[in-house]
């Protein structure tokens, strides 16, 4: 009798002992809630001897950085005292079933007017590493943006020893003119928007410019002691190599994915890109330019070509007496056309183990990316036909050149089922196939503008080849696509050729990216599982480019019950 019991009784705390661990792990124990508040406000900033006012966030430059652990959730309470629509973007963050959270302006939200506010709200699953936040609105992103870093959850560990520091690094650009003015200037008169004047290290451009010195970002560093650097490149128009001299980065992620860890002296990271890497001290106590300039693949487009520094400064033992007066050391970078450096580095991404490649797919979508040209309209005047040969610039996927709509965006309209505002025949094929890479002929430059999206069912598996064109100019397009991560499985030169160019296929331990460097004059191709509901933009991360109109939209349908909807609108969304 009382054995019996006492058996009883073990069997009922092993229930409740196993219920206990089902609960936790379902719901981790120390996920948090981060709030903050953004405010978005014209701010005076100094940059190569000239003040004016750039559009901030809380008045810093870049915007504050944001660290969470993997399953917390953010709640940004965004208030718009600036002039300017604006919008946030949370670039890479996945927003399950919160694409009203995702924020390009008129795809899954209308932007937030002057003196309006909105309230950003979703959690982080499932995913670690280095992302960022930017502005999704004309190109505000010059100077809106700013860090988000996310922690393994509590408890878990790096796969590679924890680093002594962790900095991260924003790449960007400075313009002594207000982007949103060159940008309106580019659309007026149809041609090639002004360059920048300088590239930035955590908003300095460095010794290497005029009246800058005085505020270069200073990195500092203990003799054997290692680093990891968050290198983002938040340029809005430019590709950038990136090297520290004397020392080797150990590349160990990129775009909040692991990869297997592999040493270089130099990294190419494309706009909306990040990588994360290892910088270990052990060279002479000294200070150490830290470099970025740009990697420029369109042959005879204009483009800023400058270089912006920072310093890695040795501290203890210390760089003092002559070693501080010294000149520090200046890296070897590669010359702006080398393709081939770029090329080796993109190819040496690994994911850090083997990773369950879709492989049963379901949509076999292939999508042409580049520039074109568009005849001059009989109503306009020369000098709003400022393109080559009086043209105006304009770009496309698939021929057809992406109009956002100005009533509604995308996602509420297909919410709420309002018609008239896009339509669901994006080609999964370019309408005309030609010689991608080759001589086209002029007939084919001129794009059709469109609000053309791509249905996907819930769960189907995706594979996009991404073919670069060589309309009016051939160049590396870092296409970025919201709410998924993708592998990439090939990339190659000339036109993708699926008998030959398969079996180049990595199924195994392809990268896993939010945005793709489609190689100039080539391909890539990618896949994913469409998991996610929503509207989804993809795109070319050069604003300049999506200006033009280098973009489309997925619209991800519901699956079966609740967790596999979209939530509802929050109360507070933005209307038109
Ligand atoms: C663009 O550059 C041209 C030539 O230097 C200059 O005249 C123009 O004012 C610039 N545009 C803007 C918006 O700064
Ligand atoms: C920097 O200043 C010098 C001397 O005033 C001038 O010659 C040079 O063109 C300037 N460089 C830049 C990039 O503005
Ligand atoms: C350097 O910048 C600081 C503020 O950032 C300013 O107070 C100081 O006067 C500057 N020094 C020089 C030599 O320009
Ligand atoms: C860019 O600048 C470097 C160094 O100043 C120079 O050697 C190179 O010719 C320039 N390239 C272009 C395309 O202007
Ligand atoms: C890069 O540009 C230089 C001129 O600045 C040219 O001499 C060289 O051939 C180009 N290299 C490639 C690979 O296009
Ligand atoms: C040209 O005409 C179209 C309609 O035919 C109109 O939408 C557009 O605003 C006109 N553009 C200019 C610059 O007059
Ligand atoms: C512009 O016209 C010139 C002369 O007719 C021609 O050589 C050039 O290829 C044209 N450029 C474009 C982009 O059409
Ligand atoms: C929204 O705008 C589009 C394009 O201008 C127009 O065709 C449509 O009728 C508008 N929808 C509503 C509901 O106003
Ligand atoms: C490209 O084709 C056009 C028309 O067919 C021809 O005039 C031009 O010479 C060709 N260009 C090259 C570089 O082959
Ligand atoms: C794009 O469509 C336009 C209009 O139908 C056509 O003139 C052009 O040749 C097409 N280009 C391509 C690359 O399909
Ligand atoms: C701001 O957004 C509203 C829609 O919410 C739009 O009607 C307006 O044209 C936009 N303003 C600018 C300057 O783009
Ligand atoms: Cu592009």
């Amino acid at each position: 009798m009382e054995g019996l019991e006492k058996s009883k009784m073990s069997v009922l705390l092993g229930i409740v002992f196993l219920l206990f661990v089902a609960h936790s792990s379902a719901f981790p124990a120390y996920s948090k809630v981060h709030n903050h508040n953004f405010v978005v406000e014209a701010t005076p900033v100094k940059r190569l001897c000239k003040s004016h006012n750039i559009i901030t966030v809380n008045g810093q430059y870049p915007g504050p950085t944001l660290e969470v652990n993997d399953g917390d959730s953010l709640e940004v309470n965004v208030v718009n005292k600036s002039p300017y629509n604006v919008t946030i973007h949370w670039h890479g963050i996945r927003q399950m079933r919160t694409p009203w959270a995702d924020g390009p302006e008129f795809v899954t939200q209308c932007p937030i007017r002057p003196g309006g506010s909105y309230t950003y709200r979703f959690t982080i699953q499932g995913q670690e590493g280095t992302l960022w936040w930017h502005a999704h609105s004309s190109w505000l992103r010059a100077s809106v943006y700013g860090a988000l870093v996310i922690y393994p959850k509590q408890g878990s560990s790096y796969p590679f020893p924890k680093p002594k520091r962790e900095v991260p690094i924003l790449l960007g650009e400075w313009w002594n003119a207000n982007p949103i003015d060159v940008i309106r200037e580019a659309t007026r008169t149809g041609g090639s928007p002004n360059v920048s004047d300088a590239y930035t290290i955590n908003g300095q451009p460095g010794d290497l410019y005029n009246c800058s010195s005085n505020g270069t970002t200073v990195i500092p560093i203990d003799s054997g002691e290692t680093s990891l650097l968050r290198v983002i490149n938040a340029a809005l128009n430019q590709e950038l190599f990136f090297s520290v001299a004397q020392h080797k980065l150990t590349v160990v992620g990129a775009d909040a994915s692991y990869l297997k860890p592999f040493s270089t002296s130099v990294i190419m990271v494309g706009p909306g890109q990040t990588t994360d890497v290892l910088i270990t001290a052990d060279q002479p106590p000294a200070r150490y330019y830290i470099a970025a300039k740009p990697y420029q693949s369109a042959q005879g487009a204009p483009f800023d070509n400058t270089t912006t520094t920072a310093i890695l400064e040795y501290g203890s033992p210390s760089c003092s007496g002559q070693c501080a007066l010294k000149k520090p050391v200046m890296p070897n970078l590669p010359a702006f056309n080398d393709t081939s450096t770029a090329t080796s580095f993109s190819q040496s991404l690994r994911s850090l183990r083997k990773v369950p490649v879709p492989i049963g797919i379901d949509e076999n979508l292939f999508f042409t990316v580049g520039l074109g040209l568009n005849k001059c309209p009989p109503n306009f005047s020369s000098s709003q036909c400022q393109g080559p040969n009086g043209t105006r610039f304009t770009a496309s996927m698939n021929n057809v050149s992406f109009v956002l709509p100005s009533n509604f965006s995308i996602l509420q309209a297909h919410h709420q089922g309002i018609p008239n505002v896009f339509t669901t025949d994006f080609p999964a094929n370019p309408p005309v196939k030609f010689d991608y890479t080759g001589n086209v002929s002029r007939s084919l430059w001129q794009p059709i503008p469109g609000t053309r999206v791509y249905k996907l069912r819930y769960g189907s598996e995706v594979q996009i080849v991404l073919q670069g064109t060589n309309i009016q100019t051939a160049e590396n397009h870092p296409i970025h696509l919201h709410g998924y991560d993708f592998y990439i499985i090939a990339e190659g030169f000339g036109n993708f050729d699926p008998k030959k160019d398969s079996s180049k296929f990595n199924l195994v331990d392809p990268p896993m990216r939010n945005t793709v460097g489609v190689p100039v004059n080539g391909w890539a191709v990618i896949r994913f599982v469409a998991d996610n509901p929503g509207v989804w933009i993809m795109h070319c991360h050069l604003d300049v480019h999506i200006s033009w109109g280098l973009a489309m939209a997925f619209l991800v349908e519901n699956g079966v019950g609740e967790l596999q909807s979209i939530e509802p609108p929050p109360s507070d969304l933005p209307l038109c």
